[in-house]
């Protein structure tokens, strides 16, 4: 079974394998470790990766990249419209209020869903992984941004399905960075020792993000997070365009921004000029020929006037730093070192502002590019039975806290209570235990509106079935678990009806189950009921719990509290219907599958269409080459004249008429050529092969 970590990035992904020998980094067919998120359609197949980055100015329109910030949003999302004048490619509302990406695709308008699109370059990120490990891959380890929502994240995993990836954990991207750092620490603090608390920063093309871990022997935790969703190398580009559209409107009276491949050329050398002042303070050159209307452009700058014109991007470093360190209540001389990872913290002006705030030089031990990819892989090493690697057990944290939402009989008609507080450690499970004699329904959503990276705050609703009153005409006990899962998704995961033995009980009572990890199985394996009577028994949260989850109930029950003794109880499971918010219908994720697996059988029978009419021109050309060669000797003139004309005639025919055939033509092709070569082949083989054969005798005697 293989073990595989991807980190799909806004606008780079990197591909990490676990292998016997360590965490290795795997380069595609262009030998290179970085896969662009690029996507684009065609009226034959699909280009993925390097090759879709090379359709950018000649196929601009159904070209994609920037879509990793779709998933889970809807068209009308703020973000999404902000977006939408900026890309070469059209957005689509689709029936469900998502976001669609429309392109020209075999020749017809086509529609694809954002997580058609990311399961397009899971795709070929999954066959690089399986090209390199010369094995299937299925099972992974995929990293998101900390601050992905619910909504995103259940999007992602989609992708992953339709790509046919059976994704162990989604990881926050500063986790798989902590990970990363700390598995391999010899001399971290043991679990009783004060443990080692230590910055991840990562600033990416698209988003700045923060955590602190507490670091002991064989574990990490993760203290708070913080996060700028917006803030990224990609305002940095979008600053020098600005500058460079004004400047180029002056001087050359060019109206860059109605051209979109001008933009876009404009925005590939501004994201260079950019990188080279991280490196250089003098003033740097901006060269581009034959631009617009034909005319040469030019421009310069320098790192001063570069950080002038992003302050207002350069000021916003400090707030995540400021509230990740509020959040973990530390001071910042218990801060052990503050690690940078992501493209964007080479901009040296960004590591000034993270150290100078932190008191310290920024360490950049990790490999910035490849941290998460490795943290990934090193987690689905740890998850996977089939691989062998050292105890380490993560504990994340909820980043937005959740409420839950009932109808109930008290006077205001509602109950409510936040289930999952901020920073609460994830994954996590509790059971919380109501008193209903008919079915009810729990609304979850995100507490705090103004910390969620868009406006929708819903998560879904979950509707508990089948609940009766008890044969008495009580009302019945029913548990009800939520849990936040491995891949920090929120779901009420199941529910069970009490057959009442006795009164007691609150209305409400949340029980807590602290959730074990990294035993190679998933958190939710290890549940051990902890029972309602018992209580405070084996929970150490058990205080918290009785403090915070006593509800003035439809059904007051004084004999609450206290010891009881423990009493049999009978339990029925109940079936939940869930309705979580722009979540795909299962009936079109399946039909997505399947549609993904018809998109790679097109591509590869494209491919070997186009391998076939590569292998006549190539055998065109060597054949020219040799006639007038090495083949001269054994071909009488007419035999090659007839050849040569042969060879000319298939030239112009691929030009023309063959240009676009089925793969049998060319097959077919090739084989008249070369049954015509064959006996000039045959006789230069024949003379070559009698000196050495010779030679072999020679050697025996
Ligand atoms: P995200 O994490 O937001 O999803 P990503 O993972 O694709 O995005 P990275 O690969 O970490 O992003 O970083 C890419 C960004 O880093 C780009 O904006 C790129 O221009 C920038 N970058 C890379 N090298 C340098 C450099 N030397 N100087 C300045 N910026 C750089
Ligand atoms: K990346
Ligand atoms: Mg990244």
């Amino acid at each position: 079974m293989s073990v595989v970590g991807i980190d799909v990035g806004f606008q780079n992904c990197y591909i990490a394998v676990a292998r016997s020998g360590g965490i290795e980094t795997i380069a595609n067919e262009y030998s290179d470790r970085c896969t662009p998120a690029w996507v684009s359609l065609a009226s034959k197949n699909r280009t993925i990766g390097n090759a879709a980055k090379g359709q950018i100015i000649t196929n601009f329109k159904n070209t994609v990249h920037g879509f990793k910030k779709f998933h889970g949003r809807t068209f009308d999302d703020p973000y999404v419209q902000g977006e939408k004048p900026k890309l070469p490619y059209s957005l689509h509302k689709l029936a469900s209020g998502n976001t669609g990406i429309k392109v020209r695709y075999l020749d017809e308008d086509k529609v694809f869903t954002i997580e058609q699109v990311t399961a397009m370059l899971l795709t070929k990120l999954k066959e690089t992984s399986e090209s390199a490990l010369k094995k299937p891959v299925v099972d992974c380890v995929i990293s998101v941004p900390s601050f992905f929502t619910d909504a995103e994240r259940r999007s992602v995993m989609d992708s992953t399905q339709i790509a046919g990836l059976n994704c162990l954990r989604l990881i926050n991207d500063t986790t798989a960075v902590a990970l990363a750092y700390g598995i391999y620490k010899q001399d971290l603090p043991t679990p009783e020792e004060k443990p080692r608390n230590v910055v991840f920063v990562d600033l990416g093309h698209s988003s700045f993000q923060v955590s602190i871990s507490a670091f002991n022997k064989g574990k990490l935790k993760v203290l708070a997070t913080a996060f700028d969703p917006y803030l990224g190398g990609r305002n940095f580009d979008e600053v020098l365009v600005e500058h460079f559209c004004e400047e180029f409107k002056a001087r050359y009276k060019l109206n860059v921004r109605e051209n979109p491949r001008a933009i876009l050329r404009l925005s590939q050398e501004c994201e260079k000029l950019k990188k080279l002042m991280s490196a250089n303070c003098s003033d740097l050159p901006i060269n581009i020929e034959c631009f617009m209307n034909d005319i040469d452009v030019t421009g310069k700058m320098n790192r001063v006037q570069f950080e002038e014109l992003c302050a207002t991007f350069l000021m916003r470093v400090e707030a995540p730093l400021k509230a990740v360190i509020e959040q973990s209540s530390l001071s910042r001389d218990e801060i052990y070192a503050v690690e940078v990872v992501g493209g964007a913290t080479r901009i040296p002006s960004i590591k000034e502002r993270i150290s100078k705030f932190f008191g310290k030089d920024v360490s950049t031990t990790l490999n910035a590019d490849e941290a998460v990819a490795r943290g990934c892989a090193l987690q689905c090493a740890i998850l996977s039975p089939a691989f062998k690697v050292r105890e380490f057990s993560i504990t994340d944290v909820v980043p937005f806290p959740i409420t839950l939402r009932w109808k109930s009989t008290t006077e205001d008609g509602v109950g409510e209570c936040e289930v999952y507080s901020k920073n609460h450690a994830a994954p996590f499970s509790k059971v919380i235990t109501f008193h209903k004699d008919e079915p009810f329904d729990l609304e979850a959503f995100y507490s705090l509106p103004q910390e969620l990276p868009y406006p929708d705050i819903r998560i879904g609703n979950f509707s508990v079935q089948n609940v009766v009153p008890q044969p008495d005409g009580d009302s019945s006990k029913v548990k009800v678990k939520v849990r936040i899962n491995v891949h920090g998704i929120f779901s009420v995961s199941s529910a069970s009806l009490i057959e009442k033995q006795k009164d007691e009980g609150e209305d409400v009572q949340m029980d807590m189950e602290a959730t074990v990890q990294n035993e190679g199985r998933p958190e939710d394996q290890t549940k051990m009921q902890v029972d309602q009577e018992g209580q405070g028994q084996g929970d150490q949260n058990y205080n918290y719990t009785s403090t915070f989850m006593s509800f003035p109930g439809e059904k007051q029950d004084p004999a609450s509290g206290g010891s009881k003794p423990k009493v049999k109880v009978k339990s029925t499971d109940l079936p939940i219907l869930a309705n979580t918010i722009r979540q795909l219908d299962r009936g079109v994720l399946n039909d997505f599958v399947e549609y993904e697996g018809q998109m790679i059988v097109q591509d590869k029978l494209e491919k070997e269409r186009n391998d076939a009419k590569n292998a006549v021109e190539e055998y065109v050309y060597d054949l020219r080459d040799k006639l007038c060669g090495i083949y001269e000797k054994y071909t009488t003139e007419e035999d090659s004249n007839r050849l040569t004309l042969m060879l000319e005639d298939t030239e112009n025919w691929l030009y023309e008429e063959g240009e676009d055939q089925a793969k049998q033509v060319y097959v077919d092709k090739l084989e008249d050529l070369k049954r015509f070569a064959q006996p000039i082949h045959d006789r230069h083989r024949e003379q070559e092969d009698r000196p050495r054969a010779f030679e072999e005798m020679g050697k025996k005697i």
